[in-house]
């Protein structure tokens, strides 16, 4: 199966965007044709600095390749290097119903939080989302379950495309964890772990031993003492068990075994110390990949060139069918 994801270079990268999405590229690189990319034009819908943009790709690019992408196996680039996926993009605008894109969940959400900068970019963004899975006819999407209604959409583009011009698009399919497809925010988890809701909602992936203690020691949690998964009642201790299962791989029916009459308390410290060991080795890993920027950067640029000839096909073919050569 040909499988696509990317991730936006906008800050810290998560535990939430881990276990959500970057842990299952990890696993389907074995097995799959797998390409994953840093989402940069996506990234400049919100407000960033563009002094800072080549560092955060930067950032990305390592975070990456210390949790275990390997360019050997997968195709790694930076979206913008890729030119097809803004013209696919346009091309893709001219068949996707405005109304679609205006009632989509993400939109309103981040039209709410920059309401000084609505651009036209956040309102088309599921469109260069679709243009991304598109251009590489991918088949399936591994994404968290906030992203669940931008692949529909790009499925509806798909079909609609392929209804007016002929077929050349498969309609692509989420690909979502069993567990962990919507990691909370540690200091609010009736929210999405999020890195625009700020860092006291998240443990990013690189985060020291004494941060993590302190975030996971002051998690909200919820009234009465006993430890149970049961994330409408008990959504913050539901959360802090969905962590424990997925980096411990034992299940959330153990978990509630080992602390039964155990308490908040004994459960947070237990995490902590699993975090801070499962955490090690990746930032371990970025701290010598900090040093090797050359390495990086080829390696980013080598993957491009990998990619390309498939998105030059595609545009080929879409060109065609709309009447465009
Ligand atoms: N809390 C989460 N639980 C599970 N999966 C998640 N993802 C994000 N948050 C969670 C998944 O991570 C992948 C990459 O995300 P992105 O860079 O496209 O940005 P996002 O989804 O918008 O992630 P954030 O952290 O919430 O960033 P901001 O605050 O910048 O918008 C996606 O597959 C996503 O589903």
């Amino acid at each position: 199966m040909r499988i696509l994801s990317g991730i936006q270079p906008t800050g810290s990268i998560h535990i939430g965007n881990y276990l959500g999405a970057i842990k299952q590229w990890i696993d389907f690189q074995e097995k799959n044709e797998c390409i994953f990319f840093i989402a940069d034009l996506h990234s400049l819908t919100i407000p960033y600095k563009p002094e800072e943009l080549q560092k955060n790709i930067f950032e990305a690019a390592i975070a990456h390749l210390a949790v275990g992408i390997d360019p050997q196996k997968s195709v790694f680039f930076v979206q913008s290097h890729i030119k097809e996926h803004t013209e696919l993009c346009w091309l893709l605008n001219t068949v996707c119903p405005v109304g679609e894109l205006q009632r989509m969940t993400q939109y309103k959400e981040k039209a709410k939080q920059f309401k000084g900068n609505v651009n036209t970019g956040l309102l088309v963004y599921p469109v260069l989302q679709a243009a991304d899975i598109l251009l590489y006819k991918t088949q399936g999407v591994p994404v968290g379950k906030d992203q669940v209604q931008h692949i529909e959409l790009a499925r509806t583009i798909a079909r609609k495309f392929n209804q007016k011009f002929g077929k050349v698009f498969p309609e692509p399919k989420a690909l979502l964890p069993k567990l962990g497809a919507k990691i909370m925010a540690l200091n609010n988890p009736k929210q999405k772990m999020s890195k625009s809701l700020g860092p006291q909602s998240y443990v990013s992936l690189f985060e020291d031993s004494k941060e993590i203690k302190k975030k996971v020691m002051s998690a909200v949690t919820d009234t009465g003492k006993v430890i149970k998964y049961d994330p409408k009642r008990k959504p913050g201790v539901s959360n802090l068990l969905t962590i424990y299962s997925l980096f411990s791989n034992k299940s959330i029916k153990e978990l509630e075994k080992k602390f039964k009459d155990k308490g908040y308390a004994q459960l947070k410290k237990s995490l902590t110390q699993l975090l801070i060991d499962s955490l090690d080795p990746f930032r371990r890993k970025r701290k010598e990949l900090l040093t090797r920027e050359v390495f990086v950067k080829e390696t980013l640029k080598l993957s491009a060139k990998r990619a390309q000839p498939i998105a030059s096909s595609t545009i080929s073919e879409t060109r065609a069918k709309m009447g465009l050569v």
